[in-house]
């Protein structure tokens, strides 16, 4: 591999190039130069063409106009350009599709792009500023200089379905498109579009994203290794079908718990495990593991190092039975139980894990934790993408119209023995199966390792919905199977007490971007990483700060496996940390 060395390679005639392949410099990327447009915004719609796509619109936007909640500074000058590729009308449920998307294209470019990976079922080609992820940005990839695309990932959200975003998935095409297509077809055309306005490719491609987003940079890292130079994937849900089944699973540990809502008459799984219940799952967590990484400062940093320690039946006090006096900290037995089922995850009846393990993490007591796993665990995020992406054949539109039948129907009667087999299922109308559409083919990324890719992971280690022991096993195969290259090409940070891409007890304010260019375009693999709280006075402050934090508490995030550990100092600051 040629590394770095190749940067001096000078932009090049033929002869030059010659001389150069002869050199070893023929992998040499190109210099990253600014740039500037060479065409007017509303010149885009009539002198860019490309296969199956339509300009639907093309305007500038004055500096100054756009103002986003956390970012000091307003979004600059920049060309929002708007259009759709392979506009289609469906077989399958007679509307409309396409691959929806917007670009926004700064008037002082930095000579990159920009992929925005979104998240969710997608649907939406949410605004194209090139967000940075973690909790509370500060800065932007559009702010930055970079240009920027978003897509809906090949279908709008459907407003007139009784539950929205997962019915897509029964056109076979739509899904395809959200599984890894929809990156495919847009990265080519976005790349030439940037040609066109600016006179010249960019020099450097990265795509950026969290949950499904993260998702989609697994898939591309695999299946288009040469598009992008580096990848951020931050909780990469990259078995995204198989954490729904845990997560429908997990739900049934708890329905037996919950009850009814009096008005709805609907099943409400928030009554199983109250918030103060989780409360003294965090607490027992934290007396366990809080001083393995040297420091009792109600954060746990090292996260594989709990789970060793860590041990529900011993660690969680269980409460006297009624009609004992209520004790505060403790948990009824049958909510014991129904956690340390919930946290080992479901198992086939060979005694094969369907999905990864949860993480035992003081993060369990953040509200977005509560939130996916148990209220919106049956509700449409997760029911209804099983019930319409996630499984072939996909389920009938029935089970979503009321009649009869509600999702949480569905997800309490999805069966592991009956319904397992058919995430990995094909039939006539489904070439590929739901885990070949959604995950990466080759998880390894082999390609993306030879042609000297960059993968740069983040997961929050009480991450809800996927589980970051998920994301360490899938490097530890990683490293396995790359050895001492692994680290030159991807690299994984656990981000303690983090939920699904932010929030929670945690320090999750992070410039991954910037760590990530630095990689890129300097050979600077990031050694470690600096997280800030956002306690109050931040621009985005995180109400599930502890009190006793320092608003303005840093900490140190280490490459895994490495962690951190108190060094002595002030123990509000990561430089009181190192990585071990
Ligand atoms: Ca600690």
């Amino acid at each position: 591999m040629l590394k770095h060395a190749a940067r001096s390679c000078a932009p090049m005639t033929t002869a030059a190039l010659v001389a150069a392949l002869l050199a070893g410099c023929a992998s040499a990327p190109p210099p990253v130069t600014d740039g500037a447009p060479v065409l007017d915004c509303a010149q885009i719609a009539s002198q860019f063409s490309h296969a199956g796509t339509r300009i639907a619109s093309a305007e500038s936007v004055a500096a100054g106009a756009i103002k986003l909640p956390g970012i000091a500074e307003p979004m600059p000058a920049h060309c929002l350009v708007k259009g759709a590729m392979h506009e289609r009308v469906s077989a399958v449920d007679g509307k409309p599709y396409a691959i929806g998307f917007e670009m926004r294209l700064p008037a002082a470019w930095n000579g990159r792009f920009f992929y925005q990976a979104n998240g969710g079922l997608d649907g939406f080609a949410t605004p194209a500023y090139g967000d940075i992820l973690g909790g509370g940005p500060a800065s932007n990839g559009l702010l930055r200089g970079f240009a920027v695309i978003s897509s809906d990932a090949g279908h709008a959200f459907d407003r007139s379905a009784p539950i929205g975003g997962g019915v897509f998935g029964r056109d076979p095409q739509a899904r395809r498109d959200y599984g890894y297509n929809a990156v495919a077809q847009l990265t080519p055309m976005a790349k030439a579009l940037i040609a066109r306005y600016y006179g010249k490719p960019p020099a450097r491609s990265y795509l950026v994203g969290t949950s499904n987003g993260g998702r989609h940079g697994f898939v591309t890292a695999s299946r288009l290794p040469d598009a992008y130079d580096g990848i951020l994937a931050t909780a990469p849900g990259f078995n995204l079908p198989r954490a729904a089944v845990a997560q429908v699973w997990g739900a049934q540990q708890f329905a037996p718990l919950a009850r009814k809502d009096d008005k709805t008459g609907l099943l409400d799984l928030s009554t199983a495990l109250p918030a103060a219940q989780l409360g003294v799952l965090a607490q027992a967590v934290l007396q366990r593991c809080d001083a393995l990484d040297g420091l009792a400062d109600g954060w746990v940093g090292d996260v594989a190092g709990c789970q060793r320690a860590f041990d529900p039946e011993r660690d969680i006090p269980v409460c006297p039975p009624p009609p004992a006096t209520t004790v505060a900290a403790c948990l009824p037995a049958a909510q014991k139980a129904a956690l340390a089922r919930l946290f080992a995850g479901p198992q086939t009846a060979q005694g094969q894990p369907v999905y990864a393990p949860m993480v035992w993490d003081a993060g369990v007591r953040g509200r977005d934790w509560a939130q996916w796993k148990l209220v919106n665990s049956v509700g449409p995020r997760d029911a209804v993408a099983l019930a319409f992406v996630f499984t072939v054949p996909p389920a009938s539109p029935a089970v979503v119209t009321g009649q009869g039948s509600t999702l949480i129907d569905y997800a309490l009667q999805f069966s592991l023995a009956r319904d397992l087999a058919r995430i990995t299922a094909t039939d006539a109308a489904f070439a590929e199966s739901p885990m070949q559409m959604m995950t990466p083919p080759d998880p390894l990324m082999r390609d993306f390792v030879a042609r000297g890719g960059k993968l740069l992971v983040a997961h929050g280690s009480a991450d809800p919905v996927f589980s970051a022991l998920d994301t360490m096993a899938w490097y530890e195969r990683f490293r396995t199977a790359h050895g001492a290259k692994a680290a030159q090409h991807a690299r994984l940070f656990l981000v303690p007490g983090m939920n699904h891409s932010r929030g929670g007890p945690a320090a999750d304010q992070m410039d991954l971007l910037s760590a990530l260019v630095r990689w890129v375009e300097q050979g600077q693999a990031p050694e470690h990483v600096v997280a800030a709280a956002r306690g109050p006075g931040a621009g985005v402050p995180n109400p599930e700060l502890p009190a006793n934090w320092s608003p303005t508490r840093t900490r140190l995030l280490c490459p895994h496996p490495q962690v951190a550990r108190y060094q002595g100092g002030d123990a509000e600051r990561a430089e009181s940390f190192a990585c071990e």
